[in-house]
């Protein structure tokens, strides 16, 4: 990819689809009776998942919107056990601090209704680990650094679109957030200018899956929304 200046250099949109107002509503409304089914699972089968969907789903999560087209994220995917397991234990070392006395009162009185706890099984049971890195800077063959800008957002924008790819070929995710998680930069030896974001867990749910009633309660439109 070019980093040095270029100018501007503008092609007929492409691909732009407009449908009749009837039809949008309809597509509006088919895509939000889908989505509003996606849930995030914390129990996890251990059936396999094709390669390929992954990398399709990911191509997707590629195409998010982003500071000045830099793309600054990096996706680790991870299906070897043995680097699921040192994931786990680490998180898990982290999660123990963090539920054992790291976490205020009203962070964990906050996290009661969800019932996690520092058990992270989902971690070596679900078939892939997407790590999820936001880059500050590129690094250049000669080692020039190249600055990245709204990493975190645009990182967020590529989450949103991974899940909801995700989530549309029939899988389950949970984004996963333990914190710190700067042992992903130490698991999967990734350089510094990478900073871990979320890990994503991707599988099929679990035969037996629950999640909790109150991950059910959404806002109503009024309640997050004011139009002026
Ligand atoms: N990282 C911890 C705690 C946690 C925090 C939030 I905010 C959540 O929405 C869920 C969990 C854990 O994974 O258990």
């Amino acid at each position: 990819m070019t980093r040095f200046m270029t100018s501007p250099d503008f092609i007929p949109l492409p691909d732009y689809t407009e449908y009749p107002e009837a039809e949008m509503r309809a597509r509006a409304e088919a895509f939000y009776a889908n989505i509003k089914r996606r849930r995030t699972v914390r129990e996890f089968s251990d059936r396999p998942i094709p390669r390929d969907i992954i990398e399709t789903c990911l191509l997707a999560a590629g195409t998010a919107p982003n500071g000045a087209n830099l793309q600054p994220w990096q996706f680790v995917v991870i299906n070897d056990p043995e680097v699921k397991r040192k994931i786990r234990d680490a998180a898990e070392e982290e999660e123990r601090a963090f539920y054992n006395g790291r976490a205020p009162q009203e962070w964990l009185d906050a996290l009661a209704p969800l019932g996690t706890d520092a058990n992270k099984e989902f971690l070596t049971t679900a078939p892939y680990l997407i790590a999820i890195f936001g880059k500050a800077y590129d690094l250049l063959p000669d080692g020039t650094k190249v600055k990245n800008y709204y990493v975190t957002e645009s990182v967020g924008l590529a989450t949103g679109t991974l899940l909801t790819a995700i989530h549309e070929a029939g899988l389950v995710s949970l984004t996963h957030t333990p914190s710190p998680m700067g042992f992903l930069n130490e698991v999967l030896e990734r350089p510094k200018n990478e900073r871990a974001l979320i890990l994503m867990v991707v599988g099929y749910p679990a035969e037996d899956c629950q999640i909790p009633r109150h991950a059910m309660q959404k806002k109503a439109l009024d309640e997050f929304v004011t139009f002026i």
